[in-house]
């Protein structure tokens, strides 16, 4: 039995005028509008690769020259595109209420642009335009690179006119000599984006920050949008807020009218709109 009124905008904007602390866990599918790829599902596949299947260590170790050109393609492709009016929506929400915190596993610098307050946004997963040593025991990183392509070895995959080769798995690639991708000005290590990968630890001093403003009192709402929830510890926040008080749950994401997992998770306070978030946010949070 699903509650009475899981899908009316009317009662969420009741909802929300009365909330205070306000939290949002944004995904792959906040950006599908602005033209960006998501993990799984349909667009989840770069070349015969699952995208998953790349954002791991152990691809980077195995072939880092393959992993830096689905990187710098990814790069290549954010710059290309701009923030949608779901970005624009939660940016607007940030600027009017300070008790509102957006979590995001994003990287690609779309809420950033949209201006969203920085104090306000938490990057759980980094950032595509930081780069990193590939050495654990190297501390360089340098913020902000919006070089693209980042080296010749990376051309094909930061240029119009070459990606329809570059996506096409039936094209072989040129495999890429590590020596000729970019390295660590300190170490010499390779450098590898400033991302985080699967098994790797999320920055201990966001995840801190995080834990306190959960803990500072009751969070009102908890906005998960366009994420399949899959991957911790971003899916486990709205159950986090859940346990410190009264929270509503509220799900706008392309399939939040199928999935069942969804649907049969919804408690009396939640809601649940289907649709394409780049439409739903701007509605909702006006
Ligand atoms: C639309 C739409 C439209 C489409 N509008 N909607 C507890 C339990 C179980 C496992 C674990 C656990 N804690 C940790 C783990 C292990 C692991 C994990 O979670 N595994 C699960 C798969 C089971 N977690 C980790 O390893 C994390 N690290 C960690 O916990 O470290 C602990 C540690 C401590 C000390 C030492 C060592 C370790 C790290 C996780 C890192 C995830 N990294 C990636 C890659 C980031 C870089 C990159 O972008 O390349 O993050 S993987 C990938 O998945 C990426 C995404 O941010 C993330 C989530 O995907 P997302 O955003 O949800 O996308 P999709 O595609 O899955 O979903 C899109 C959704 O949008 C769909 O629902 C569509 O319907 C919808 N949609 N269009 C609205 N227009």
């Amino acid at each position: 039995q699903l509650p009475k009124e899981y899908n009316s905008i009317t009662a969420f904007h009741k909802k929300l005028a009365e909330s205070k602390r306000i939290l949002a866990v944004c995904g792959a599918g906040l950006s599908a509008a602005s033209g960006l790829a998501t993990f799984r599902g349909a667009g989840g596949h770069w070349r015969e690769h699952k995208a998953t299947d790349l954002a791991t260590p152990g691809a980077f170790r195995r072939d880092p020259g393959l992993v830096w050109l689905f990187y710098a393609y990814r790069r290549h492709m954010a710059l290309s595109v701009k923030p949608n009016a779901g970005h624009h929506a939660l940016a607007a929400l940030a600027k009017k209420n300070p008790d509102f915190l957006c979590l995001t596993q994003n990287v690609d610098n779309l809420h950033q642009r949209s201006l969203h307050p920085p104090p306000q946004l938490k990057p759980l997963h980094g950032s595509l335009f930081t780069l990193t040593c590939s050495s654990p025991s190297c501390t360089w990183s340098s913020p902000n690179n919006y070089a693209s392509p980042l080296c010749p070895a990376l051309a094909p995959a930061a240029s119009s006119s070459s990606l329809s080769q570059l996506l096409d798995p039936s094209h072989p690639l040129d495999p890429i000599d590590p020596k000729s991708l970019p390295h660590c000005p300190d170490c010499h290590s390779l450098q590898r984006p400033g991302v985080v990968w699967f098994g790797e630890p999320l920055e201990e001093g966001m995840l801190d920050e995080i834990d306190r403003w959960i803990d500072a009192g009751p969070v009102d709402i908890v906005l998960v949008i366009g994420t399949s929830s899959v991957v911790y510890p971003a899916a486990g926040y709205a159950e986090a807020c859940r346990t410190k008080g009264h929270t509503s749950v509220v799900t706008v994401n392309l399939d939040a009218d199928q999935n069942r997992q969804t649907l049969n998770s919804l408690q009396e306070e939640d809601f649940a709109f289907a649709g394409d978030a780049a439409e739903l946010l701007p509605e909702l949070l006006k």
